[in-house]
């Protein structure tokens, strides 16, 4: 049986990744960071199938300790605050976790487990400023953002790490996925469960910032499959994952309001206050190689991830309508677990 590590097992990504993970017979092992109360609700349903350790990216002792006590063969450094806006909040912590905090992870891999896999969570936040449509590996980075600049230093030092001590690291550069267990703030999820709470009577407005921004969204459980098959090849590399498809905020708002049988325009109103301080207006994947090399390709369309999203969103409502107050957290669960 394999051991995989994940960090950031609690979020959108590390879910699904350990569920498909199990699904191929691996133990799973997730690390998480100290709370005063659990926020377990995206692993809830496989909850009895994985081990968590608790352990901080900030922490060097504690990752050295959990990767003697796990003694991974996988070890995938999903980890880190993910919402581009708080990078700029909180400047300082964003370079400390999601910086820092992989050459932390990658030196401790080193030192007590040189010989397993290792696997960085990489955006295509990076390209920025796009230099050349559409973005593939060799396209330099213009980083945009706190969080963003963060991203290129944790790709550069993964890219390091294999060259300088032969370590078998790959950088994954994903662009936007999503899917029902997407954080209410990214721009999708807001959109659909904004829409859903619309149709059902319950809010009669959508705020949204920059409605031209264009990124090339793809559906979460087809991402972390492409994670899986970089740490099973001959040799470690980088691969950009995507689609290839660029779509508006504005097609995708139409799409999810026509889904729903909505005029758009009567609910949508744009909120200066979120239109952000440096936008990346377009990206789109030019994901050959990963075609070519991993043999992957995405399954789930663009409409079918938003019929995806709004009917899982429409169900959570629905759902927390007919449920009472005290048990609307274990709905949530439920929604969020089986999706
Ligand atoms: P997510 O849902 O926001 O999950 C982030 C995970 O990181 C959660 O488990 C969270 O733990 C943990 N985390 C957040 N801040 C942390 C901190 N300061 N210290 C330790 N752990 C922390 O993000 P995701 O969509 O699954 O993305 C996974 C990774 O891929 C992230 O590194 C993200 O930047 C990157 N990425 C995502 C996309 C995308 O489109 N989804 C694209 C490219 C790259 P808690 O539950 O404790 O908050
Ligand atoms: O914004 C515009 C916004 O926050 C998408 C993260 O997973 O993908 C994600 O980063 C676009 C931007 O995602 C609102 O200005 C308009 O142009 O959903 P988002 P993101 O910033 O692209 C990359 C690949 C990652 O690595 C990140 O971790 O939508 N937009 N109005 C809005 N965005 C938000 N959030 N809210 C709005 O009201």
């Amino acid at each position: 049986m394999r051991t995989a590590l994940i960090t950031g097992i609690t979020g959108q990504d590390g879910s699904h990744l350990a569920e498909f993970l199990l699904d191929r017979g691996y133990r799973v092992v997730g690390m998480t960071r100290r709370r005063s109360g659990g926020a377990l609700d995206r692993i809830a349903a496989i909850r009895e199938q994985i081990e968590l350790v608790e352990g901080d990216l900030l922490d060097q002792t504690a990752l050295t300790r959990t990767l003697e006590r796990v003694q991974p063969e996988e070890i995938y450094n999903l980890a880190g605050l993910s919402f581009v806006p708080a990078s700029w909040q909180q400047p300082v912590a964003t370079g400390e976790f999601t910086a820092l905090g992989v050459t932390r992870l990658l030196d401790a891999m080193r030192l007590v487990c040189p010989t397993a896999r290792f696997y960085q969570a990489s955006s295509s936040e990076m390209f920025g400023k796009v230099r050349e449509s559409p973005q593939r590996e060799t396209t330099p980075f213009y980083p945009r953002s706190p969080y963003a600049a963060a991203k290129a230093y944790a790709h550069y030092i993964t890219v390091n790490y294999r060259e300088s001590y032969g370590l078998y690291a790959c950088s994954g550069i994903l662009f936007n996925h999503e899917g029902p267990r997407r954080g209410l703030d990214f721009v999708t999820r807001k959109i659909t469960h904004t829409a859903a709470r619309i149709k059902l009577g319950l809010e009669d407005e959508l705020r949204l910032g920059n409605l031209q921004a264009k990124r090339d969204w793809g559906y979460a459980g087809d991402y972390v499959r492409a994670m899986w098959l970089m740490l099973q090849q001959p040799q470690a590399d980088d691969f950009v994952i995507g689609t290839g498809e660029a779509h508006s905020v504005a097609e995708f708002v139409e799409a999810v309001f026509a889904y729903l049988d909505l005029d758009w325009r009567r609910y949508v109103i744009i909120d200066p206050q979120l239109v952000r301080p440096a936008e990346v207006d377009l990206l789109v994947a030019d994901a050959s190689k990963a075609r070519r090399i991993l043999g992957w390709e995405p399954e789930v369309s663009f409409l079918e991830l938003i019929h995806l999203m709004v009917d899982a969103d429409l169900a959570l409502v629905r759902n927390q309508l007919r449920t009472p107050r005290a048990e609307h957290r274990s709905a949530r669960r439920r929604a969020v677990g089986v999706a």
